[in-house]
């Protein structure tokens, strides 16, 4: 698993470079940021189990369907899957905006997640769209708490990108 640092300097040690001005500006802002990325991490744990209830009443409101019969989402098993599954998102988000790196996301998160949806029949699309919700609810409660922003979308948009790339 790589961080912000860790995938820098791998960059730069392959080359055998020293860091310049180009790496130094990144690490800076990523130090700039440090504080502000745990303070995010530290508010969203303390409310993960609502954050996840809010995004999937948005989303099952958005898209009735999912719970009806022959949907995604029907039969309480199904239903509860689909709510860990939010919190997956949620939680490696908090990860990922930690190490200030996505890396984590490909290693624990989208590895084989889509044939395993495939496989399950779980819809792909809704899925995006239940990762878009999180990240809005999240941004706002974020921003409320007077947090900096600027690196929230990031996980998000990184999920939404991998696991929409085909098939909406
Ligand atoms: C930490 C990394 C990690 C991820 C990401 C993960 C996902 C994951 N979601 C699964 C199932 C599932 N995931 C969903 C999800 C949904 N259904 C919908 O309609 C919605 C669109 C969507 C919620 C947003 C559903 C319904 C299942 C159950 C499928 C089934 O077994 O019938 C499964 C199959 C095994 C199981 O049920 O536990 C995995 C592996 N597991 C992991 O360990």
């Amino acid at each position: 698993m790589q961080d912000a640092i860790t995938t820098l300097i791998k960059n730069y040690d392959s080359t055998g470079r020293y860091l310049d001005g180009v790496a130094i500006d990144r690490l800076k802002s990523y130090f700039e940021t440090g504080t502000a990325r745990v303070q995010a991490a530290a508010l969203i744990n303390g409310q993960a189990a609502a954050v996840v209830k809010e995004a999937g009443s948005t989303l099952f409101s958005d898209q009735p369907e999912l719970i009806r019969p022959g949907g995604s989402a029907y039969t309480t098993r199904r239903y509860a899957a689909c709510l860990r599954d939010m919190d997956y998102y949620l939680r490696y988000a908090t990860y990922s905006w930690v190490a200030g790196d996505t890396d984590v996301l490909d290693e624990r998160v989208l590895a084989g997640l889509r044939e395993t949806y495939n496989s399950l029949n779980v819809a792909i699309g809704p899925t995006v769209i239940g990762i878009g919700i999180l990240k809005e609810i999240v941004k706002a409660k974020v921003a409320e708490a007077g947090i900096e922003t600027s690196f929230i979308d990031e996980p998000f948009d990184h999920m939404i990108r991998e696991l929409g790339e085909k098939d909406i």
